[in-house]
């Protein structure tokens, strides 16, 4: 009989990778895990809003229905209070960092970014949506955390994560060591290790990105699409082009199948459309733990300064082949554009000065 192990078993024995570990972040974990199934549940019967009421509407049971990420949001911020190991949370949902407050939180360790429910446009269509999680050890150790304690770098993550609400559900993360998949079976309520040190291929033949913004594009990656369209037997060009408009499930069929993700600047989102606290940080720290590549084209994700929450970043994103292959093309026709943003607080905080 082949014996299952479950995420909250696997995340129990990986706590030995870590000698002084106390527990707190395997039970962050697995309150992530827990808050994923709730919001697993409601994704299922998102079918069913429009008979039992729509969102901002009076249910049958008399309960105001939700949008669903702001039911997710709220269901991850409650596991996480309830769970007493996290002080701040920084959300896609919320405007600003929001504080556990209580007893035990406040003095928790950690902090998350999340992305309670990512591409929820897809949700009214039945397509794959997803959960994005960062976790950070807070800066300071005394006090209330602030903002700062959240502004880390990439590179700084201690954990992070994605679920992904598909044909079935799965979550993947990682620590550090390696990632790891856990299937959920819905029969036991479950996540189950399904995928165990998940690779993804050096080279691939998928790319996924909006071609309808093509004119908006840098040269660069006008160049490297089609580049990816030419015929070469050697290469197995052409290559496939696959988008679905959830970064998770995107993301997630690259890491399987080999290919790359692109999300770049384009002359309306000259900063990029993609958060990069809560969407490519975790998603960078993972692919580059799967031995892939992230970078904004000129520089990798997780060395981006992080000057305030909402952070856009152009991201580019996979099979370390693919991912070089692209910032070829970015070095040699597009020239890095200001981030205006980041530029504007650093010069604010002195340490460098204007931009020309
Ligand atoms: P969201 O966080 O508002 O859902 O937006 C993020 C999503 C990503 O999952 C996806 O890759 C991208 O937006 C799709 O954007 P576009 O419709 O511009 O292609
Ligand atoms: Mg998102």
């Amino acid at each position: 009989m082949q014996v299952v192990k479950t995420l909250g078993q696997f995340i129990i024995e990986k706590q030995n990778d870590f000698p002084y570990a106390k527990g707190e972040l395997s039970r962050l974990l697995r309150d992530i895990g827990i808050a994923s199934k709730i919001v697993n549940r409601e994704v299922n019967k998102a079918g069913l809003i429009d008979i039992l009421g729509d969102a901002g509407t009076i249910n049958i049971q008399g309960e105001c229905q939700k949008k669903l990420d702001v039911y997710a949001n709220e269901q991850f911020i409650s596991a996480l209070k309830s769970g007493g190991e996290c002080c701040i949370v920084a959300s896609e949902e919320n405007d600003d960092i929001v504080y556990i407050d209580g007893e035990v939180s406040k003095n928790a360790k950690y902090i998350v970014a999340i992305d309670p429910l990512d591409g929820s446009s897809n949700i009214d269509v039945n397509v794959a949506v997803g959960t994005i999680f960062s976790i950070y050890r807070r800066k300071s150790t005394l006090g209330k955390a602030t903002l700062t304690d959240v502004l880390q770098n990439g590179t700084q993550q201690v954990a992070a994560g994605y679920v992904i609400y598909g044909s079935s559900t799965m979550l993947v993360y990682t620590t550090g060591k390696g990632v790891n998949g856990f299937t959920l079976d819905p029969s036991i309520g479950e996540f189950c290790l399904s995928h165990p040190e998940m690779k993804i291929p050096e080279n691939g033949t998928i790319y996924s990105i909006n071609e309808g913004n093509y004119v908006h594009f840098p040269e660069g990656v006008k160049k490297y699409i089609k580049y990816c369209q030419v015929e070469d037997a050697e290469t197995n060009r052409p290559y496939t082009s696959r988008y679905i408009g959830s970064m998770v499930a995107d993301i997630h069929r690259n890491i399987i199948k080999g290919g790359i993700f692109l999300y770049p600047t384009t002359s309306a989102a000259p900063n990029g459309k993609l958060r990069l606290v809560y969407e490519c940080n975790p998603m960078a720290f993972i692919i580059e733990q799967a031995g892939g590549r992230a970078t904004d084209g000129f520089a990798r994700i997780l060395d981006k300064e992080v000057v305030s929450l909402h952070q856009r970043s152009a991201v580019f994103i996979g099979s370390k082949n693919m991912v070089k292959k692209v910032e070829n093309y970015m070095s040699e026709y597009s020239a890095k554009t200001h981030d205006n943003e980041v530029e504007a607080k650093l010069e604010k905080l002195g340490v460098i000065g204007g931009i020309d």
